[in-house]
């Protein structure tokens, strides 16, 4: 097992649309691990393909209490999608930045496992929540697509503000 570098905003990289997964094969199974490991790792709930650099799409999540039920969903499909909920959503991604998002409350999935076996859900709450956060990165898209103007500044601000912080720390280090 091995843990993946996650890229972060602005990243072009993490504009990239993924293609289907293909090849159910060994470099699939270890890809899938490693994103496990990945996630945990990071302390995150959720971790598309995108986010470690590879454009495929498949994603896992462990929306468990205990952190001990991984999921993945290899070409994941919503097929029906009903209500709205808004939550307080955060992203690796997009390191310290919190705000709410509206989505599909309900939704049902296709998608497949790591051996090419197909299977149907029925997902609510913040597994559904998840899953849309993940498909979203499979097709290049951020949480802080969907806030207005003024709190996209805000956030983008924020952000460039930690990396000369990060900058600055680094160069400290160095002396
Ligand atoms: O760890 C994560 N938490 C989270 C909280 C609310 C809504 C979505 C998420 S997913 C995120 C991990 C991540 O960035 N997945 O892409
Ligand atoms: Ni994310």
């Amino acid at each position: 097992m091995a843990k993946l570098e996650i890229l972060e905003i602005p990243d072009p990289r993490l504009r990239t649309v993924a293609k289907p997964v293909e090849t159910f094969d060994e470099a699939l199974s270890e890809l899938v691990e490693n994103m496990v490991e990945t996630m945990y790792d990071a302390r995150g709930i959720g971790l598309a393909a995108t986010q470690v650099n590879v454009h495929r799409r498949l994603l896992v999540l462990d929306v468990s209490d205990a952190q001990d039920t991984p999921r993945e969903y290899v070409n994941p499909r919503i097929l029906e999608a009903e209500g709205t909920e808004t939550c307080e959503e955060g992203c690796l991604s997009v390191p310290g930045i919190y705000a709410d998002v509206s989505r599909a409350e309900r939704i049902r999935i296709a998608a497949c496992d790591r051996h090419g076996n197909a299977f149907e859900e029925d997902l609510d709450g913040m597994h559904a929540v998840c899953l849309q956060h993940e498909i979203d990165h499979l097709d290049g898209k951020l949480f802080v697509d969907y806030l207005s103007p003024l709190k996209r500044r805000i956030v983008m601000k924020k952000l460039e503000k930690a990396r000369k912080q990060a900058e600055k720390n680094a160069a400290k280090a160095r002396l």
